[in-house]
Protein backbone atom coordinates (compact mmCIF):
# COMPACT_ATOMS: atom_id res chain seq x y z
CA UNK A 1 0.00 0.00 0.00
CA UNK A 2 1.04 3.36 -0.74
CA UNK A 3 1.54 6.29 1.95
CA UNK A 4 -0.28 8.79 1.92
CA UNK A 5 1.76 12.45 0.10
CA UNK A 6 2.37 14.24 3.12
CA UNK A 7 1.47 17.68 1.15
CA UNK A 8 -1.45 17.79 -1.11
CA UNK A 9 -1.56 20.40 -4.20
CA UNK A 10 -3.83 22.18 -6.45
CA UNK A 11 -4.13 25.44 -8.22
CA UNK A 12 -7.28 27.83 -8.15
CA UNK A 13 -6.99 30.41 -10.81
CA UNK A 14 -4.22 32.29 -10.13
CA UNK A 15 -3.67 30.58 -6.71
CA UNK A 16 -1.66 27.62 -5.61
CA UNK A 17 -3.16 25.39 -2.18
CA UNK A 18 -0.73 23.57 -1.07
CA UNK A 19 -2.52 21.33 2.10
CA UNK A 20 -0.48 20.18 4.87
CA UNK A 21 -1.23 16.23 5.56
CA UNK A 22 -0.34 14.41 8.25
CA UNK A 23 -3.55 14.22 9.86
CA UNK A 24 -2.42 11.36 12.72
CA UNK A 25 0.50 13.36 14.16
CA UNK A 26 -1.46 16.57 13.81
CA UNK A 27 0.54 17.31 10.68
CA UNK A 28 3.32 17.70 12.56
CA UNK A 29 6.70 19.02 10.59
CA UNK A 30 9.48 16.78 9.19
CA UNK A 31 12.62 17.37 7.68
CA UNK A 32 11.42 15.78 4.06
CA UNK A 33 8.36 17.59 4.65
CA UNK A 34 9.44 20.96 4.93
CA UNK A 35 11.91 19.52 2.01
CA UNK A 36 9.21 19.33 -0.10
CA UNK A 37 7.14 22.76 1.36
CA UNK A 38 10.23 24.72 0.00
CA UNK A 39 10.52 23.00 -3.33
CA UNK A 40 7.02 23.23 -4.21
CA UNK A 41 6.65 27.27 -2.87
CA UNK A 42 9.71 27.48 -5.31
CA UNK A 43 8.52 26.01 -8.32
CA UNK A 44 4.72 28.19 -7.60
CA UNK A 45 7.34 31.61 -6.98
CA UNK A 46 8.79 30.62 -10.47
CA UNK A 47 5.44 30.04 -12.26
CA UNK A 48 3.83 32.84 -14.36
CA UNK A 49 0.63 31.53 -13.72
CA UNK A 50 0.70 31.65 -10.09
CA UNK A 51 0.09 35.53 -8.19
CA UNK A 52 -0.41 33.42 -4.59
CA UNK A 53 0.14 30.47 -2.57
CA UNK A 54 -1.91 29.53 -0.22
CA UNK A 55 -0.97 27.42 2.59
CA UNK A 56 -3.48 25.35 4.97
CA UNK A 57 -3.91 22.55 7.36
CA UNK A 58 -6.61 20.23 8.28
CA UNK A 59 -9.20 21.66 10.78
CA UNK A 60 -7.88 20.07 13.95
CA UNK A 61 -4.58 20.73 13.09
CA UNK A 62 -2.51 23.38 11.37
CA UNK A 63 0.54 21.95 12.21
CA UNK A 64 1.28 20.94 16.03
CA UNK A 65 4.93 21.55 15.65
CA UNK A 66 7.98 19.74 14.53
CA UNK A 67 8.32 15.43 14.76
CA UNK A 68 9.21 15.01 18.29
CA UNK A 69 9.35 11.63 17.13
CA UNK A 70 12.28 12.44 14.78
CA UNK A 71 14.09 14.76 17.20
CA UNK A 72 13.28 12.90 20.93
CA UNK A 73 16.97 11.18 20.73
CA UNK A 74 19.19 13.71 18.49
CA UNK A 75 22.39 14.65 19.76
CA UNK A 76 23.64 17.77 19.16
CA UNK A 77 25.65 16.41 15.85
CA UNK A 78 22.47 14.90 14.73
CA UNK A 79 20.31 18.43 14.67
CA UNK A 80 23.73 20.41 13.20
CA UNK A 81 24.12 17.78 10.26
CA UNK A 82 20.32 17.92 9.16
CA UNK A 83 20.76 21.48 8.86
CA UNK A 84 16.76 21.70 8.77
CA UNK A 85 16.27 25.55 9.09
CA UNK A 86 18.18 25.79 5.36
CA UNK A 87 14.37 24.82 4.14
CA UNK A 88 13.50 27.59 6.64
CA UNK A 89 15.48 30.07 4.65
CA UNK A 90 14.04 28.80 1.63
CA UNK A 91 10.47 29.93 2.47
CA UNK A 92 11.48 33.45 3.79
CA UNK A 93 13.19 34.07 0.26
CA UNK A 94 9.51 33.40 -1.48
CA UNK A 95 8.68 36.45 -3.32
CA UNK A 96 4.91 36.35 -3.92
CA UNK A 97 2.26 36.80 -1.02
CA UNK A 98 1.56 32.90 0.97
CA UNK A 99 -2.01 33.09 2.91
CA UNK A 100 -2.09 30.86 5.66
CA UNK A 101 -5.39 29.06 6.05
CA UNK A 102 -4.63 28.36 10.23
CA UNK A 103 -7.54 26.11 12.00
CA UNK A 104 -7.39 24.17 15.07
CA UNK A 105 -3.53 23.58 16.48
CA UNK A 106 -0.36 25.71 15.62
CA UNK A 107 2.20 24.91 17.81
CA UNK A 108 5.87 25.59 18.28
CA UNK A 109 7.14 24.89 14.53
CA UNK A 110 3.84 25.36 13.56
CA UNK A 111 3.22 28.78 15.20
CA UNK A 112 6.68 29.39 13.61
CA UNK A 113 5.78 28.17 10.10
CA UNK A 114 2.85 30.03 10.39
CA UNK A 115 4.96 33.47 10.84
CA UNK A 116 6.34 32.82 7.97
CA UNK A 117 2.95 32.90 5.70
CA UNK A 118 2.39 36.93 5.24
CA UNK A 119 -1.08 36.84 5.82
CA UNK A 120 -3.36 34.86 8.26
CA UNK A 121 -6.25 34.25 8.34
CA UNK A 122 -7.62 31.84 11.69
CA UNK A 123 -10.65 30.12 12.31
CA UNK A 124 -12.13 31.07 15.98
CA UNK A 125 -10.86 27.58 17.05
CA UNK A 126 -7.22 27.96 16.54
CA UNK A 127 -4.87 27.23 19.25
CA UNK A 128 -1.62 29.62 19.27
CA UNK A 129 1.37 28.93 21.34
CA UNK A 130 5.24 28.09 21.42
CA UNK A 131 5.63 24.81 23.76
CA UNK A 132 8.70 23.53 23.40
CA UNK A 133 9.20 24.66 26.82
CA UNK A 134 7.31 21.49 27.96
CA UNK A 135 9.32 19.33 26.75
CA UNK A 136 12.55 20.51 27.25
CA UNK A 137 13.88 23.03 24.54
CA UNK A 138 13.08 26.39 22.99
CA UNK A 139 11.77 27.55 19.61
CA UNK A 140 14.35 27.15 16.85
CA UNK A 141 12.81 28.77 14.18
CA UNK A 142 12.44 32.08 14.85
CA UNK A 143 9.89 31.58 16.83
CA UNK A 144 11.25 33.84 19.97
CA UNK A 145 12.26 36.44 17.67
CA UNK A 146 9.21 36.63 15.26
CA UNK A 147 6.81 36.26 18.06
CA UNK A 148 8.36 39.20 19.77
CA UNK A 149 7.85 41.33 17.18
CA UNK A 150 4.35 40.47 16.67
CA UNK A 151 2.84 40.67 20.11
CA UNK A 152 5.65 42.60 21.70
CA UNK A 153 7.86 41.32 24.76
CA UNK A 154 5.18 40.71 27.51
CA UNK A 155 3.12 38.52 25.89
CA UNK A 156 6.03 36.45 24.13
CA UNK A 157 7.97 36.20 27.59
CA UNK A 158 4.40 34.53 28.71
CA UNK A 159 3.64 32.60 25.94
CA UNK A 160 7.23 31.06 25.73
CA UNK A 161 7.87 30.31 29.11
CA UNK A 162 4.66 29.07 30.07
CA UNK A 163 4.36 27.34 27.42
CA UNK A 164 0.49 28.06 26.73
CA UNK A 165 -1.96 28.26 24.10
CA UNK A 166 -2.88 31.81 22.68
CA UNK A 167 -7.03 31.89 21.49
CA UNK A 168 -7.45 33.03 18.53
CA UNK A 169 -9.06 36.19 19.76
CA UNK A 170 -5.82 36.72 21.81
CA UNK A 171 -3.76 36.19 18.72
CA UNK A 172 -6.33 38.95 17.23
CA UNK A 173 -6.00 41.47 19.44
CA UNK A 174 -2.40 41.08 19.70
CA UNK A 175 -1.55 41.51 16.19
CA UNK A 176 -0.11 37.78 15.41
CA UNK A 177 -2.89 36.93 12.91
CA UNK A 178 -4.55 38.96 10.37
CA UNK A 179 -8.36 37.56 10.55
CA UNK A 180 -10.15 36.00 12.09
CA UNK A 181 -13.18 33.93 10.45
CA UNK A 182 -15.98 31.54 11.82
CA UNK A 183 -14.63 27.35 12.33
CA UNK A 184 -16.89 26.13 9.52
CA UNK A 185 -15.81 28.61 6.66
CA UNK A 186 -12.16 28.69 7.86
CA UNK A 187 -10.67 27.07 4.59
CA UNK A 188 -12.97 29.28 2.00
CA UNK A 189 -12.96 32.34 3.63
CA UNK A 190 -8.88 31.68 3.31
CA UNK A 191 -8.98 30.85 -0.31
CA UNK A 192 -11.24 33.93 -0.77
CA UNK A 193 -8.94 36.06 0.20
CA UNK A 194 -6.40 34.34 -1.53
CA UNK A 195 -7.71 34.42 -4.82
CA UNK A 196 -9.00 38.58 -4.62
CA UNK A 197 -5.04 39.09 -3.94
CA UNK A 198 -4.24 36.90 -6.77
CA UNK A 199 -6.33 39.34 -8.77
CA UNK A 200 -4.37 42.35 -7.75
CA UNK A 201 -0.62 43.27 -9.95
CA UNK A 202 1.58 40.73 -9.40
CA UNK A 203 5.02 42.90 -9.40
CA UNK A 204 2.89 45.51 -7.08
CA UNK A 205 1.93 42.34 -4.53
CA UNK A 206 5.73 41.22 -4.15
CA UNK A 207 7.73 44.12 -4.21
CA UNK A 208 4.91 45.15 -0.98
CA UNK A 209 5.90 41.77 0.29
CA UNK A 210 9.29 42.56 0.21
CA UNK A 211 8.88 46.25 1.43
CA UNK A 212 6.46 45.44 4.52
CA UNK A 213 9.49 42.37 5.50
CA UNK A 214 11.98 44.98 5.44
CA UNK A 215 10.22 46.89 8.25
CA UNK A 216 11.32 43.97 10.51
CA UNK A 217 15.15 44.10 9.57
CA UNK A 218 15.69 47.43 8.59
CA UNK A 219 15.93 51.47 10.61
CA UNK A 220 12.76 53.66 9.95
CA UNK A 221 15.18 55.85 7.44
CA UNK A 222 16.59 52.94 5.70
CA UNK A 223 12.87 51.00 5.26
CA UNK A 224 11.58 54.39 3.95
CA UNK A 225 14.38 54.52 1.48
CA UNK A 226 14.00 51.03 0.59
CA UNK A 227 9.89 51.50 -0.11
CA UNK A 228 10.66 55.17 -2.39
CA UNK A 229 12.90 53.01 -4.81
CA UNK A 230 10.52 49.77 -4.81
CA UNK A 231 7.81 52.27 -5.27
CA UNK A 232 9.51 54.21 -8.28
CA UNK A 233 10.61 50.86 -9.74
CA UNK A 234 6.92 50.06 -10.16
CA UNK A 235 6.35 52.83 -12.85
CA UNK A 236 8.02 50.85 -14.80
CA UNK A 237 5.40 48.39 -15.29
CA UNK A 238 2.22 48.53 -17.33
CA UNK A 239 0.09 47.19 -14.53
CA UNK A 240 1.13 50.68 -13.12
CA UNK A 241 0.23 52.39 -16.16
CA UNK A 242 -3.28 50.42 -16.62
CA UNK A 243 -4.18 50.96 -13.20
CA UNK A 244 -4.14 54.24 -13.42
CA UNK A 245 -5.55 54.68 -16.64
CA UNK A 246 -8.31 52.63 -15.85
CA UNK A 247 -9.15 54.35 -12.78
CA UNK A 248 -8.95 57.82 -14.78
CA UNK A 249 -10.90 55.71 -17.94
CA UNK A 250 -13.48 55.15 -14.43
CA UNK A 251 -13.17 51.23 -15.78
CA UNK A 252 -11.67 48.24 -13.89
CA UNK A 253 -8.15 47.46 -14.78
CA UNK A 254 -6.85 44.91 -16.90
CA UNK A 255 -3.55 43.28 -15.02
CA UNK A 256 -1.27 41.09 -16.96
CA UNK A 257 1.68 40.68 -14.19
CA UNK A 258 3.83 42.77 -16.23
N1 LIG B 1 5.24 15.54 16.84
C1 LIG B 1 4.92 14.24 16.69
N2 LIG B 1 3.68 13.74 16.95
C2 LIG B 1 2.75 14.60 17.41
C3 LIG B 1 3.02 15.97 17.62
C4 LIG B 1 4.34 16.44 17.32
N3 LIG B 1 4.69 17.73 17.44
N4 LIG B 1 1.91 16.56 18.10
C5 LIG B 1 0.96 15.60 18.18
N5 LIG B 1 1.46 14.42 17.76
C6 LIG B 1 0.76 13.11 17.69
C7 LIG B 1 0.54 12.50 19.07
O1 LIG B 1 1.68 11.83 19.50
C8 LIG B 1 -0.64 11.59 18.79
O2 LIG B 1 -0.17 10.43 18.16
P1 LIG B 1 -0.81 8.98 18.59
O3 LIG B 1 -2.26 9.09 18.17
O4 LIG B 1 -0.03 8.00 17.78
O5 LIG B 1 -0.65 8.87 20.06
C9 LIG B 1 -1.45 12.36 17.76
O6 LIG B 1 -0.55 13.33 17.19
C10 LIG B 1 -2.63 13.12 18.36
O7 LIG B 1 -2.13 13.90 19.42
P2 LIG B 1 -2.74 13.83 20.92
O8 LIG B 1 -3.31 12.49 21.19
O9 LIG B 1 -1.67 14.34 21.85
O10 LIG B 1 -3.93 14.89 20.77
P3 LIG B 1 -4.54 15.82 21.92
O11 LIG B 1 -5.75 16.46 21.30
O12 LIG B 1 -4.68 15.08 23.20
O13 LIG B 1 -3.41 16.95 22.16
C11 LIG B 1 -1.79 18.59 21.47
C12 LIG B 1 -3.09 17.83 21.12
C13 LIG B 1 -2.05 19.51 22.66
C14 LIG B 1 -1.44 19.42 20.25
C15 LIG B 1 -0.67 17.58 21.82
O14 LIG B 1 -0.60 16.61 20.79
C16 LIG B 1 0.69 18.20 21.95
O15 LIG B 1 0.99 18.80 22.97
N6 LIG B 1 1.57 18.07 20.90
C17 LIG B 1 2.90 18.53 20.93
C18 LIG B 1 2.98 20.04 20.78
C19 LIG B 1 4.42 20.51 20.88
O16 LIG B 1 5.09 20.33 21.88
N7 LIG B 1 4.93 21.15 19.80
C20 LIG B 1 6.28 21.62 19.74
C21 LIG B 1 7.17 20.57 19.18
S1 LIG B 1 8.90 21.01 19.22
C22 LIG B 1 9.06 22.14 17.97
O17 LIG B 1 8.15 22.45 17.24
C23 LIG B 1 10.42 22.74 17.81
C24 LIG B 1 10.53 23.54 16.54
C25 LIG B 1 11.96 23.70 16.19
C26 LIG B 1 12.16 24.17 14.77
C27 LIG B 1 11.56 23.29 13.71
C28 LIG B 1 12.55 22.37 13.09
C29 LIG B 1 11.87 21.46 12.04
Amino acid sequence: MSEEPHLLTETNGAVAVIRINRPKVLNALNLSLMTDLAEMMEGYDDDDSINVILLAGTQRAWAAGADIGDMASASVSDMAQRDQFAQWERIKRIKKPIVAAVSGFALGGGCELMMHCDVIICSETARIGQPEINIGVMPGAGGTQRLTRAVGKALAMDVVLSGRFLSAREAMDHGLVSRIVPPEHWFEEALKVATAMAAKPATALRYAKEAVLKAHDLSLSQGLEYERKLFYMLFDTHDQKEGMTAFMEKRKPSFTGR
